[in-house]
């Protein structure tokens, strides 16, 4: 059933063509070249601009707190902002990161979190164009479902996979705290990751497993990975 996944992709990808080329230029429509500013600080989450065009977007996220903060573009999932659309992570007091996304029409919320917990502050935003697929727009070879508890992550004890395969990560948080799955490759270095997912939600990656090996996942939140949050798979 998987295989089918792209066909939608492309279909989006068609019918944004003309609306993409209304917006004028080279670029692929969106915000072309200009970064939007969105400001985080321990109270705040100031976005410069609010109303967007679709396409790829760039945000420049500067952390004017004290605290260490995250920032999330949630897209609306069944009513309620919940599902991640885009993060960046750990952003320092006083330092900037870039955060790109290609958003399709419809409306999103910005969240800053400072201390890199809760719901954050929310900013709405509106954006213009031809709607995106609800899903994540990347295909993928399969997918594989992991169960989150206190402090248990189920189901890729057993997980193998071949070098060069895409996964979809499904990441079901069934207990009462936020967890997540982080993904290291056997050269040590982050392969991707589903970011925190509230209890009773489920977040999902699709992250290329490419290099063969042992991997090792863990929940970086709080003690988890200590707590049992944490384990390996091997990839051939
Ligand atoms: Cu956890």
């Amino acid at each position: 059933m998987r295989t089918s996944r792209t066909l939608p992709v492309l279909a989006t990808a068609l019918l944004a063509l003309p609306v993409l080329a209304a917006c004028g230029g080279k670029d692929s429509g969106g915000t072309g070249g200009d970064k939007i500013a969105v400001i985080a600080t321990d109270t705040a989450c100031e976005v410069a601009k609010t109303e967007l065009k679709a396409g790829d977007t760039r945000f420049t996220v500067t952390n004017k707190g004290d605290k260490a903060t995250e920032v999330y573009v949630y897209g609306e999932h069944e009513g309620a902002y919940s599902h991640i659309v885009t993060e960046v992570e750990n952003i320092g007091p006083g330092t900037s990161r870039e955060m790109k996304v290609k958003l399709g029409g419809g409306t999103y919320e910005i969240a800053c979190k400072p201390g890199q917990s809760g719901d954050g502050i929310r900013q709405k935003v509106t954006v213009e164009g031809a709607r995106a697929d609800e899903e994540p727009e990347e295909s993928y070879d399969r997918e594989v479902e992991v169960e989150a508890t206190e402090y248990h992550l189920e189901g890729l004890d057993t997980f193998t996979a071949k070098a060069g395969e895409k996964i979809a990560f499904k990441l079901e948080n069934k207990g009462g705290a936020e967890h997540e799955v982080e993904i290291f490759g056997p050269d040590g270095k982050k392969a991707g990751e589903v970011p925190p997912v509230e209890p009773g939600t489920t977040g999902e990656a699709v992250i290329t497993l490419h290099l063969p090996g042992t991997y090792t996942y863990t929940c970086d939140i709080g003690d988890h990975a200590d707590m049992g949050m944490h384990g390996t798979f091997d990839v051939s």
